[in-house]
C-alpha cells in the first residue's frame, strides 16, 4: 500500500533540506547507509522561481515553474547520479511533490532552468499548463480568489494558496501530467512522496494520480509490484474541517500535533506520556508521519507554534531522542541550516546558490549547516528505533523529570532533564551484558535474571541512556 516504506526495515528517514544532489549522494555512502536511515526527503526537485528580489529565499522552490529536473540542488544527471548512489548504500530519496499549484501570480520567467512563463496569463510552456488547467473562479467561493477562510473545505481547495495559481486537479490532462511527473520520478528510482499543501488538494485527485502511478522500479532493486510510498503535508491542529483521517486512503499524513506535544513533554516530562493522544484526533501509528519540527514550523511558517528547533540543542536533543524511542508513528528527522531570518535561504543565497555541505574533522557539519542527523544522540537513537523495530512501549517509569520505558523486551531507554540519575529498573530485557548507545559502548549495562538493570545518566549535554538487543553502538 501506498502507507508503506520500501527500506527493508529501516524506520527513519532525515530531510536534507536544500542540500545539493551531490552532497546528499556522498552522505548516503559516507553516512546514512552505514547509520541505517531508511531514506531522505529532499528538496522540491523541479524547475523553480528564481527571485533575487526576495534574497533568493528557501520558499522559491514551492513555487512550480516546470517538471524539468533543474533546480537549486542540481540538474536530471546529478538528481539521477544521487538517487543511483543512496539506493545501492540501501538509503531511498522521498521528493517533496509540490503539485497543488506553479508559481504565486505576478511571477515571470525565466525559472531555475531557464524556462519562460508567466503567472498572471496562467502560462507555463515548460509543462505545458494554460488557463484551462487551473482551478475555474466559479469554483473558489472567497471574494478575492484567495484562500482567507479555512472553515470552508471548497475555499481551502479551490482557492489560491497565499497567491499561488491553483491546478486543477479534477481535470484530466492536470492528473496525467502530474502522475507523469511522478513517473519520471520513479523510474529514475525514488521511493515516495511527500505531497506538499495536500490538505489544499481533495482526496479524490490525489487517488486518480496515484491510479495513474507506475510501480516502484524493479531496475532500481525494488522488489516487484510494490507501490510508492506517499505521505500528504495535511496541518491539521484540530478545529477545522479538513482531517487527517480524510487521507488514509492515499497514505499517510504528516502529524504535526505529535511536535507540539513533544515540546510541551520537554517542558515537562509528566505529560511525556501522552504524546500519542487519539481522543485529540491524531492519526493512528500506521498513518502517522512524526517529526519534533519541520522546515516551515522551525522557523514560524506552516504550523509554528510551540516548537523545539536546534536553537535549543539540549531540549531538542531529548525531544527527538525520544521520539525516536517511542513505538508511535514513521519518523522523519529534520536537518537544517542556520538562519537568522525567516525566509532566508540555504548558505550561498548572497550569490543565489547553494554552498557545499563540509564534513569537519569530528564528524559535525561546517559552512552553516546544523546536521542534527550527526548529532551523536540522534545518530545512535537511529540505530535504537531499528533494533526495536514491531515491538510497544512497555515498562513505563516517570518520576519529576526522568522518564524511562522498554520497547518489547528488546530495548531500553531512560532519559533525565538534569543529566543526573540512578536507579535500579525493570527493564523488560532478557539477562545479559548491553552497550549503552548514547556512550557509543564506554558504558557497558548489565541486566539481572529478573530483568532489572541500574541505570545510570550522568552527562548533562545528552541526558540520555539507550540499550538494546544486537547493538553494538
Ligand atoms: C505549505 N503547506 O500547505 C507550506 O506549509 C508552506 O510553507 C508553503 O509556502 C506552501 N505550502 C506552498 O508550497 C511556502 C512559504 C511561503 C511562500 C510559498 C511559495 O511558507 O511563504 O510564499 O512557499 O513560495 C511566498 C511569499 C508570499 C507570496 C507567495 C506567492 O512568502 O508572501 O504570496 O510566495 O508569491
Ligand atoms: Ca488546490
Amino acid at each position: 500500500g501506498y502507507d508503506q516504506p520500501s527500506c527493508d526495515g529501516r524506520q527513519t528517514i532525515v530531510h536534507l533540506f536544500e542540500w545539493k544532489w551531490a552532497d546528499i549522494a556522498a552522505e548516503c555512502e559516507r553516512f546514512l547507509g552505514p547509520a541505517g536511515f531508511c531514506g531522505v526527503q529532499v528538496s522540491p526537485p523541479m524547475e523553480h522561481i528564481v527571485s533575487a528580489g526576495d534574497g533568493y529565499p528557501w520558499w522559491q522552490r514551492y513555487q512550480p515553474v516546470s517538471y524539468k529536473l533543474e533546480s537549486r540542488s542540481g540538474n536530471e544527471e546529478q538528481f539521477t547520479d544521487m538517487v543511483q548512489r543512496c539506493n545501492a548504500v540501501g538509503v531511498r530519496i522521498i521528493v517533496d511533490a509540490v503539485v497543488n499549484h506553479m508559481t504565486g501570480l505576478g511571477r515571470v520567467g525565466p525559472g531555475s532552468g531557464g524556462t519562460d512563463f508567466n503567472a498572471d496569463n496562467l502560462d507555463f510552456p515548460g509543462v505545458p499548463f494554460s488557463s484551462m488547467d487551473f482551478t475555474p473562479k466559479d469554483q473558489c467561493p472567497s471574494s478575492n480568489g484567495m484562500i482567507n477562510n479555512y472553515n470552508d473545505p471548497n475555499e481551502v481547495r479551490n482557492c489560491y494558496l497565499v497567491g499561488l495559481t491553483d491546478l486543477y486537479g479534477a481535470k484530466d490532462y492536470v492528473r496525467e501530467k502530474i502522475a507523469e511527473y511522478f513517473n519520471h520520478l520513479i523510474d529514475i528510482g525514488v521511493m515516495g512522496f511527500r505531497v506538499d499543501a495536500a490538505k489544499h488538494m481533495w482526496p479524490g485527485d490525489l487517488e486518480a494520480i496515484q491510479g495513474l502511478t507506475k510501480d516502484l522500479s524493479t531496475a532500481a532493486g525494488f522488489p516487484s509490484g510494490r507501490r510508492p510510498f506517499f505521505f500528504h503535508e495535511v496541518i491539521d491542529q484540530g478545529g477545522e474541517p479538513i482531517t487527517v483521517q480524510e487521507y488514509f486512503g492515499v497514505g499517510r499524513t504528516t502529524e504535526f500535533r505529535f511536535g507540539k506535544k513533544i515540546a510541551w513533554g520537554i517542558n515537562s516530562f509528566d505529560q511525556l506520556g501522552g504524546v500519542y493522544d487519539p481522543g485529540w484526533g491524531m492519526a493512528p501509528s500506521e498513518k502517522a508521519v512524526v517529526f519534533v519540527d519541520n522546515h516551515d514550523n522551525q522557523r514560524g511558517h506552516g504550523g509554528a507554534g510551540d516548537i523545539l528547533t536546534h536553537k535549543q540543542p539540549k531540549e531538542y536533543t531529548m525531544g527527538v531522542c525520544f521520539s525516536l524511542a517511542h513505538d508511535y508513528g514513521f519518523m522523519r528527522i529534520m536537518s537544517s541550516y542556520y538562519f537568522d531570518n525567516s525566509d532566508q535561504g540555504p548558505p550561498g543565497s548572497s550569490y543565489g546558490g547553494t554552498d557545499d555541505v563540509p564534513i569537519n574533522g569530528d564528524g559535525t557539519c561546517g559552512g552553516g549547516w546544523v546536521c542534527e542527523h550527526r548529532w551523536n544522540a540522534i545518530t545512535q537513537m537511529v540505530k535504537f528505533r531499528n533494533a526495536v523495530a514491531g515491538t510497544q512501549i512497555a515498562n513505563w517509569f516517570q518520576e519529576g523529570d526522568n522518564v524511562a520505558f522498554s520497547r518489547g523486551d528488546k530495548g531500553f531507554f531512560a532519559m533525565s532533564k538534569y543529566g543526573s540519575f540512578d536507579r535500579t529498573l525493570q527493564t523488560g530485557m532478557p539477562a545479559g551484558t548491553y552497550c549503552e548507545l548514547i556512550s557509543g559502548c564506554a558504558n557497558q549495562v548489565t541486566v539481572n535474571g529478573d530483568g532489572t538493570a541500574q541505570i545510570s545518566i550522568h552527562n548533562s549535554d545528552e541526558p540520555i541512556f539507550a540499550i538494546c538487543v544486537g547493538c553494538d553502538g
